[in-house]
């Protein structure tokens, strides 16, 4: 069995969005019409609350760029995001949604941020993700959605280690690029951990 997991697609990270990934809106016609060859389709969804300590105006006289420790880990600070129950955090009216099964959230702890669909960034808490997948007898899991450089890339690499057969499908996905060369930096390191890439 199968499924495709549609990672964040949310109008915060679309352009116009509070988190925009540059040419976000590009994905839509390779992920509306991928979906036709899944039974099984997931949906993750960012949602914190608005004290979230990823959010640099949580943080007195840091910005957008900064970096702060959160629970013991560095976490690079993001403008307000996806804030639960805000139009920014819906998925966007261009993502066909009428296949998804089952939608898990993350991100919903303000001392802990959530790349990943699986754990939280200190692999503490668990979306219930791996194994709602087990339970469906899942063995292959399909990624595409926004941002390709965080989490997509956690996404896929948890789904490595929790012992799935990943496949990243580059043409439904695109990168912040917080910096230049940031989306190959993923490929690479996303490849190099055993990430099928399908370009
Ligand atoms: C994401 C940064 C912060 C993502 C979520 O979905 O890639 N990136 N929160
Ligand atoms: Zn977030």
């Amino acid at each position: 069995m199968k499924a495709l997991i549609l990672v964040d697609i949310q109008n915060d990270f679309l352009p116009s969005g509070a988190l925009a990934v540059p040419d976000g809106n590009d994905i839509f016609p390779y992920v509306n019409d991928l979906q036709k060859d899944f039974e099984m389709v997931i949906a993750s969804q960012d949602w914190h609350p608005a004290d979230h300590g990823s959010f640099a105006s949580n943080h007195t006289g840091k910005s957008v760029g900064d970096f702060v420790q959160l629970s013991g880990t560095q976490q690079y600070l993001w403008p307000d995001h996806c804030i639960q129950n805000t139009d920014g955090a819906q998925f966007s009216n261009q993502l066909d949604q009428r296949a998804i099964k089952r939608i898990f959230k993350k991100g919903t702890d303000s001392k802990i941020d959530s790349y990943s669909a699986f754990f939280d960034n200190n692999r503490q808490a668990d979306t219930g993700l791996s194994q709602y997948l087990k339970d469906n007898g899942v063995k292959s899991i399909h990624i595409v959605g926004l941002a390709c450089d965080y989490c997509v890339k956690f996404t896929c690499l948890d789904g490595i280690s929790e012992g799935f057969e990943v496949l990243l499908h580059e043409k439904g996905t695109r990168s912040v690029n917080v910096n230049k060369g940031d989306h190959e930096k993923a490929i690479d390191e996303m490849q190099s951990k055993g990430v099928i890439i399908i370009p």
